[in-house]
């Protein structure tokens, strides 16, 4: 319970005490041709919720892209098809999932099982019955509170499955299933792919000596300060602990040198401000540079000679790049 209360509040969504979402108003698109059918549905809905009223299918199908939580269509006139107009909404990526109630006339069974077929989630029938009007739109509009919810959810899980939850740069994850593409096409005669593994000089020792958060701190920066220094196409990453990865497409090795170095100047030139800017840290990077751009290389082997390349700048005195 107290994570589905987190989840709600990280996504802005109001809930009760018991985790269930708060609130049945929504957004209400009525439809209908019949102007005075329309004003009697918005005025029973105006208690609960916000209605706006369309008259004619082509501004209820412009209106169904707006941010609606569920549309009321007449299918009954002769005149306006509604049926159409529900095809066309359920047909369309951005509103294949709204919620539609259908005005039908009892009588008139076709309609009403087209209506169906065409995935409305309930009916109404005319003459239209106030009560069962407000539970059968709060029904829906709860639902669609409820899914948005999941939704975003969902989308959320998904993006942090690929990212560094301290520092918001991608992660190994990420970072291995980008790589090995980039080292694929590099393969088959396209553009060469470039790594930067690099290490952060006696990081512990910033630990030891101002504390982990300090630490964190440093570490977040030195992100920032990495991902300001490539170009939008590079992929900057955490690979974990105080190492980090840059994957550069399109970039041989004289220019993933050149960026290394450009790099380690910029991180070992600027003092890190720590502890709400009471410390002034300088940082240095070791970093190694690998390339790959022909046939017969892997992802772990280009990692490989980059980390070999961090080793080989740790032995030599840090704050150095190896290429
Ligand atoms: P070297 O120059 O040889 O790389 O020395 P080093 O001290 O950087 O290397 P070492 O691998 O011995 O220490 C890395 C330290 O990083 C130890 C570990 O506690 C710390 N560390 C790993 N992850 C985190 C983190 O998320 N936050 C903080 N604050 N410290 C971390
Ligand atoms: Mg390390
Ligand atoms: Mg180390
Ligand atoms: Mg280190």
């Amino acid at each position: 319970l107290r994570e589905r209360e987190d989840a709600s509040r990280r996504l802005g969504v109001a809930t009760d005490g018991a985790g269930r979402l708060r609130g049945s108003g929504g957004r209400v698109l009525v439809v209908d041709d019949n102007d005075r059918q329309a004003a009697r549905i918005a005025e029973e809905l105006i208690r609960e919720h916000r209605p706006a009223i369309e008259t004619d299918a082509a501004a209820g199908l412009a209106a169904s892209k707006t941010p609606i939580d569920l549309m009321i269509v007449n299918v009954a006139a002769a005149e306006f098809d509604g049926l159409r107009l529900i095809a066309q909404v359920r047909s369309a990526e951005t509103t294949r999932h709204l919620p539609i109630l259908a005005v039908v006339d009892p009588a008139d069974r076709p309609r009403l099982v087209k209506a169906l077929e065409l995935g409305v989630n309930d009916i109404l029938t005319k003459p239209v019955d106030p009560e069962e009007l407000a539970a059968r739109a709060r029904t829906q509009v709860r639902r669609k509170r409820y899914t948005d919810f999941l939704r975003e959810k969902l989308d959320y899980s998904l993006e942090m499955a690929v990212t560094d939850a301290l520092t918001g740069l991608h992660n190994r994850r990420y970072m291995a299933g980008q790589l090995q593409a980039f080292v694929s096409r590099a393969g088959l005669g396209g553009e060469p792919v470039s790594v930067l593994v690099m290490d952060i000089d006696h990081f512990k020792a910033v630990n030891d000596g101002f504390g982990h958060d300090a630490g964190d701190e440093v570490l977040r920066e030195f992100a920032v300060r990495l991902a300001t220094n490539v170009r939008a196409v590079d992929l900057p990453c955490r690979l974990g602990g105080e190492e980090f990865v840059v994957v550069m497409p399109g970039t041989d090795m004289e220019d993933a040198r050149r960026i290394a170095e450009r790099i380690r100047r910029d991180v070992g030139s600027t003092p890190f401000r720590v502890m709400g800017g009471r410390e002034h840290l300088t940082v240095t990077i070791s970093i190694g540079v690998a390339a790959c751009s022909g046939p017969g290389d892997t992802p772990e082997a280009l990692l490989k000679r980059a980390d070999e390349g961090v080793y080989e700048a740790k032995a030599a005195g840090r704050d150095r790049v190896i290429a």
